[in-house]
């Protein structure tokens, strides 16, 4: 098949075909790196290299000397397997991506992983790959600007104002967060949101409709967006004309769905599974390159080529005159403009860390005995007056997690200036857009659902974790203590698989000052996510000196030592089972045992402690027991294999949470058994 059969018409005129050579960049660029890598994806950026050319040519407003610039549009490929697009365009248009690290395409250390990752390249947006999740992070970064634009925009000061663009194949409108997200995005009527759908009939295991039927445009009309059907993505004029309308669709998200052939260009393998995730092959890498008429070598760009390209001088234009509106706006409104300057850079409030300290100072004051929910949300209340980046949330368990706090105004399609959102059962959908929210800028993102249901949302948080940006993940009915809603909603292995994510921080705090202290350590906390774990039943305020309440933020500390001399054993607890650990304490005292009790909120807090500090709460040679009510392994580390753990491998039942906790053996009797056994 030539290019001309191929298209529809778009190779013909002249201003066309200077088009299609520099879409045949990408091309050229994607088939000979994945060639080169001897693995990739060639199949989607020569699929849609044509609608990127017209997209980041004509209208995506970007610099590529600053691709941190806060009023940037966003771009984001969610079919990440289709890297070699987004590199080729970053490394055209002008960003720090030389031939060298396209070249090095997939190598260790190179700019360029398999997938688009945060971090590596300049001008990635967010990490993709695993599909239906950028859709989803643009939702949330769409959430942003409207937030933010209604938050900072002031008459004749419009220094809000981009648009968020998404690439995406049939893989991520399969996905079932897509689902989530997209349905979310037209009720808030997301109108900044453009998506791009790569309608080329194929997927891994070939054509499409065998498994894959859906009326993709119908669907996105019943979501409430603007859908721009048929278009035929080859076609630069027809896919210009789509972008004009999607912009003008003030008030709804829009869908252009592009018909598309994918591998375009490749004489014998265009529009077939085999081009999606394997080189063409040095034969019809060479086919190709006589189809499209590209006599350039491998890795080879003529100048006229890159000047068709370059965005580096109409970048810095378009930045130049925002930071022109800028300055403006700092002359009329200069406290709302530092304001905008701390948001977007994430810094806290300059008095964050004083007022904070006197909050903790308060609730230690107070000696409540509630449940850690509760304080959670007497945190919110203590924390929120001083964050206006708060964007708060749950999936529909508002009521339950307790995360709406005295400042919260829900947000709506109209209603711009809300601080919370109300996600609606969509766990996966939720944690996803909060992502995208947190790497837009200018917010702090927390979302909460029961922690059972961490389960439903898991990719994501390990997406948080890996992008290493700051998502506030709130669970709250954290284990057998919700009680009688049974097995289903206990969450007996979840904060150990937690846990288990590299870069997450998991805190399970065992009453209000704990959960105050876990608040503020998130909050501060700028190179990863954290989750935040806190009970549905009431837990006993603990008694603290003021030096005990600063060594909470170490993760693990000595809340109750023993009565003289040293320890024989020490009780390692978290959250609930603090009570019962200090009430064990209380009945070996009684018997002449010393014992210390260890709380550990966090322990990966605590094992990024020096050396000495951790000997200095676990002394070595002194026995151990670990109480927590989940899964054990994870204990096994901190009390050694003659220790022992109190815990739950197996599911709880349903019953109220007084009559589980004794079935179960966490009692403080069980507990001072247990100890006395193994000393
Ligand atoms: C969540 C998830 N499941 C599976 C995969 C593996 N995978 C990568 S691409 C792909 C097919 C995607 O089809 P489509 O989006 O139509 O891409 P095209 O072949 O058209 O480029 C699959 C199943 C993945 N990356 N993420
Ligand atoms: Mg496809």
């Amino acid at each position: 098949m030539t290019v001309e059969t191929q298209t529809h018409k778009a190779g013909e005129g002249k201003a066309l075909s200077s088009r299609r050579v520099l879409a045949n960049a990408i091309r050229a660029l994607s088939m000979d790196a994945v060639q080169k890598a001897n693995s990739g994806h060639p199949g989607a950026p020569m699929g849609m290299a044509d609608i990127a050319e017209v997209l980041w040519n004509e209208f995506l407003k970007h610099n590529p000397a600053n691709p941190k610039w806060a009023d940037r549009d966003r771009f984001v490929l969610s079919n990440g397997h289709g890297s070699m697009l987004l590199y080729s365009l970053l490394h055209l248009t002008g960003y720090n991506l030389p031939m060298e690290e396209i070249k090095n395409f997939r190598q260790l250390h190179s700019k360029t992983p398999g997938h688009p990752e945060y971090g590596y390249a300049p001008g990635v947006e967010t990490t993709t790959g695993p599909l239906g999740q950028g859709i989803s992070n643009a939702v949330g970064m769409a959430i942003a600007e409207k937030v933010l634009a209604a938050q900072f925009n002031r008459d004749n000061h419009q220094i809000v104002d981009h648009f968020t663009y998404v690439f995406l194949g049939d893989g991520c409108l399969m996905e079932g967060i897509s689902h989530e997200a997209c349905s979310l995005a037209g009720t808030l009527g997301l109108g900044k949101l453009i998506c791009f759908y790569d309608d080329n009939g194929i997927s891994i295991d070939g054509h499409v409709k065998g498994w894959f039927t859906d009326d993709t445009p119908k669907r996105f009309e019943a979501y409430g967006w603007h859908v721009i059907p048929k278009v035929d993505g080859h076609d630069p004029e027809a896919v210009r004309k789509a972008i004009q309308e999607a912009r003008s669709v003030k008030d709804k998200p829009s869908m252009i769905c592009c018909k598309t052939v994918i591998g375009y260009g490749a004489p014998n393998l265009s529009g077939s599974h085999d081009c999606h995730g394997a080189p063409l092959g040095a034969e019809e890498v060479k086919a190709t390159r006589e189809n499209l008429g590209w006599t350039h070598e491998p890795f080879v760009i003529p100048k006229e080529i890159y000047a068709g390209w370059d965005a580096k001088a109409k970048g810095a234009t378009a930045e130049k005159s925002w930071n022109d509106k800028f300055v403006a706006y700092q002359k009329a409104h200069p406290e709302l403009a530092a304001e905008f300057e701390r948001r977007t850079q994430g810094g806290l409030p300059k008095d964050w860390n004083a007022k904070a300290e006197e909050f903790i100072k308060s609730v230690d004051a107070k000696a409540e005995t509630i449940a850690s929910r509760k304080a959670s949300q007497n945190a919110l209340n203590g924390y929120g007056p001083m964050l206006p980046e708060f964007l708060g949330g749950s999936a529909d368990l508002a009521g339950s997690n307790l995360t709406i706090w005295k400042g919260s105004k829900g947000l709506g399609k109209t209603a711009t200036d809300g601080n919370y959102i109300y996600y609606g059962v969509r766990e996966f959908g939720m944690s996803a857009i909060m992502n995208g929210i947190a790497l837009h800028g200018g917010f702090i993102p927390y979302g909460a659902t029961f922690l059972m249901f961490s389960e439903y949302a898991r990719n994501a948080l390990r997406m948080a974790a890996l992008m290493k940006i700051p998502t506030l993940f709130v669970y709250t009915h954290d284990s057998i203590g919700l009680g009688e809603d049974g097995p289903t909603h206990q969450a007996v292995e979840q904060t150990a698989t937690l846990r288990l994510i590299p870069n997450m921080s998991v805190w399970r705090p065992c009453d209000a000052v704990e959960s105050a202290v876990a608040w503020k350590q998130a909050i501060e906390r700028k190179q990863g996510p954290s989750c935040l774990i806190f009970s549905r039943q009431n837990l006993p305020h603990q008694k603290r000196s003021a030096a005990q309440i600063a060594s909470i933020r170490r993760g693990g500390y000595v809340l109750s030592e023993t009565e003289g001399g040293q320890p024989q054993a020490v009780i390692i607890a978290t959250g609930s089972e603090i009570g019962i650990a200090v009430e064990a304490q209380k009945l070996l005292s009684a018997k002449g045992k010393k014992v210390r009790v260890v709380s550990m909120p966090s322990t990966d807090v605590f094992d990024a402690q020096d050396a000495a500090y951790r000997e200095s709460v676990l002394p070595k040679g002194v026995k151990r027991i670990a109480v927590e009510a989940g899964v054990t392994d994870g204990w096994y580390k901190y009390v050694g294999l003659d220790g022992k753990v109190i815990g739950l491998d197996r599911f709880g039942e349903s019953a109220p949470a007084g009559a589980l906790f004794k079935h179960f053996g966490f009692t403080g009797e069980n507990v001072a058994k247990v100890v006395e056994e193994i000393l």
